[in-house]
């Protein structure tokens, strides 16, 4: 019987960069388990069966035995706990490390993301769903830049410094970070060489190189 299947373990999604934060995190912690390629906007996520798993109808979502997990950052930070601590991919556990983690994992989801790269694809590529919302577009455009720098301030006050969001060692909150850099970068937004700097590192990582390869649809 393969690992997996005796694990119990699947992924739910390919084909966005939300599905690559949870197999990017399985390929680091060399994890095995089943995917099952079903896409956004296919039918795909709106049956019974999977709509009993993630009611939002949205992929990623993680099932781990008896535990199913929905929302992207959920499902990296769990799996770093839970598989984490050989490779170091634990979040930190003392209070103000933990809290410093937890402020890059918000500030990556609501700010680089939800409030910003989302609208983008809602107005653009969805329009014809969401509707031509030209300000909305322009603003989220502009506030996903002024955001990238807030990345690289961020970044430069992390102690000690870089290369990676907590310093010396690679986390979840790196992955969150990386996928929407790499979806800035496809949406034509100018990043900071500084960002672009610390994209090389991370992206020369073989679990993503590993991670994209699985994450394809089909
Ligand atoms: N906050 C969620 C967002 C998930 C999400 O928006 N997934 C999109 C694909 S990137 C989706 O499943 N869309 C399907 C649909 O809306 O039909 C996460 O990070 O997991």
């Amino acid at each position: 019987m393969p690992d997996a299947v005796k694990e119990n373990r699947v992924i739910w999604g390919v084909g966005t960069s939300r599905t690559l934060r949870a197999h990017w995190m399985l390929c680091e912690l060399d994890l095995p388990y089943e995917r099952r390629p079903i896409t956004s906007r296919s039918g795909e996520t709106l049956t019974a069966e999977y709509t009993q798993l993630n009611p939002s109808q949205k992929i990623p979502v993680l099932q781990d035995g008896d535990l199913v997990l929905s929302e992207s950052a959920a499902i990296v930070n769990y799996l770093g706990t839970a598989y984490g601590a050989a490779r170091g991919l634990c979040p930190p556990s003392s209070p103000r490390e933990r809290a410093r983690y937890d402020q890059w994992c918000f500030f990556v989801m609501m700010e680089l993301d939800a409030n910003t790269l989302y609208v983008i694809r809602k107005h653009e590529d969805l329009h014809k769903i969401y509707g031509e919302a030209p300000n909305a577009l322009q603003a989220a455009r502009d506030g996903f830049a002024r955001q990238a720098h807030a990345t690289v301030q961020r970044l430069s006050a992390s102690a000690p410094y870089g290369p990676y969001v907590l310093g010396e060692c690679f986390c979840g909150a790196d992955i969150l970070l990386t996928t929407c850099l790499i979806g800035a970068i496809r949406r034509k937004i100018e990043l900071p060489d500084a960002l672009h700097d610390y994209l090389k590192r991370i992206t020369a990582r073989d679990a993503y190189q590993r991670a994209l390869q699985i994450n394809q649809p089909g």
